[in-house]
């Protein structure tokens, strides 16, 4: 079966049109271009190794991982309208955004593809999902996410203080949180930071700054925990995954999301080796040695290449970089931050 995927790259769809009147006229657009430039040059700025425009950005208790991500948050809460459809991907860098991308997105279109011409074969998971923030920095316009059509999946990276009203008191839109062991976000940022800069970091400098709070779209704990306390307080609205627990049972967790997603896996589907399937199609093993994944860099996202999204995948690939000290420091830390709010990050791998 075969379903346009131009629908995610913002071609207008009649029946939602009513949303386009939400945009400013050209003088209102230029009055807040100022007023964001006016408070950008305001903020706390942290450098990241030798390029200034990986430096974070403070805002409201957060480090902002570059400036368009500030605007494109700053565009999102003017501007932003959920719908009670809605689905979004919320996640720190490095936590299982790809996977989970890919994930989602084969659920929900499962009606729509046969595995042998999966889009996924051909287009990296990120070119599937609409990264919110990136999106509206880039186009400064809520013209293209108005065109999707329901059910719109999204993604961002924005803390949940930070969400734009209607995404949290809209009853009907949907979160999918994933985090990850902060010791392999440490590692995965690292390296991934390490491609864009002309000398690599010291390994160093990157950990302490995380331990610091210092982070994309950190504190590693203030970010976790407003999703996991959203997800206590309204559990039919967030879904609070870990890389690992995916990592160790996908069949149980990718049902749990199914069901989540409010499509479970029909017992047909189940003996038919439906979930099996999309264990495989997404899979970093499978992912990753595809033509699509292995090099090429797309038009929108020109500073990263695919094969940047895809190193190991593994659970524990920190013991490798990290002392025993500084694993401790970090496990230390994360525990003090959370100590009062059930989550933790000790899970037997
Ligand atoms: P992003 O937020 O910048 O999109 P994100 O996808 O969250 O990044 O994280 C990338 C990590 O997920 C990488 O981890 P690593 O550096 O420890 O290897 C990447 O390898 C891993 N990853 C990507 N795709 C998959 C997948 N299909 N299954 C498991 N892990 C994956």
């Amino acid at each position: 079966m075969e379903k346009s995927l131009s629908c995610q790259e913002g071609r207008i769809c009649e029946t939602d049109n009513k949303e386009l009147v939400k945009e400013e006229n050209e003088q209102g657009k230029e009055k807040t271009k100022q007023k964001h430039q006016a408070l950008i040059s305001s903020l706390p700025k942290r450098e990241r190794g030798d390029m200034m425009q990986l430096a974070l950005l403070q805002y409201q208790g957060f480090w902002l991982g570059s400036e368009p991500a500030l605007k494109g948050i700053l565009f999102m809460q003017d501007h932003f309208k959920a719908r009670p459809t809605d689905i979004v991907l919320a996640s720190l860098p490095k936590c299982g955004t790809t996977w989970l991308k890919a994930l989602i997105f084969t659920i929900i279109n499962r009606a729509d593809y046969d595995f042998p011409t999966h889009p996924l074969l051909t287009a990296n998971p990120h070119d599937l999902v609409t990264f919110l923030e990136g999106y509206l920095a880039k186009h400064e316009s809520i013209s293209g996410l108005g065109a999707l059509p329901s059910p719109r999946l999204l993604a961002t990276h924005c803390p949940y203080t930070l969400l734009p009203n209607s995404m949290i008191n809209n009853s009907g839109c949907r979160f999918v949180y994933v985090c990850r062991d902060p010791k392999d976000v440490v590692i995965s940022t690292w390296h991934f930071v390490n491609k864009l800069l002309t000398k690599p970091r010291p390994l160093e400098d990157a950990f302490e700054q995380f331990c610091e709070g210092v982070s994309p779209f950190g504190p590693f704990w203030d970010h976790v925990i407003g999703y996991w306390r959203a997800s206590l307080e309204l559990p039919e609205k967030m879904l609070f995954l870990k890389y690992e627990d995916l990592k160790r049972d996908p069949f149980v967790h990718f049902k749990r999301l199914a069901e989540f997603l409010g499509q479970p896996f029909t017992q047909d589907e189940e003996n038919d080796g439906m979930v099996q399937e999309i264990i495989k199609l997404c899979s970093f093993e499978n992912l990753s040695n595809l033509e699509i994944n292995k090099s090429s860099s797309t038009a929108t996202r020109s500073r990263f290449k695919n094969s940047d999204f895809f190193r190991k995948g593994e659970a524990g690939d920190w013991e490798k970089y990290l002392t025993t000290e500084m694993a401790a420091a970090l496990d230390h830390k994360i525990k003090e931050k959370l100590h009062d709010s059930g989550l933790t990050f000790t899970m037997p791998l």
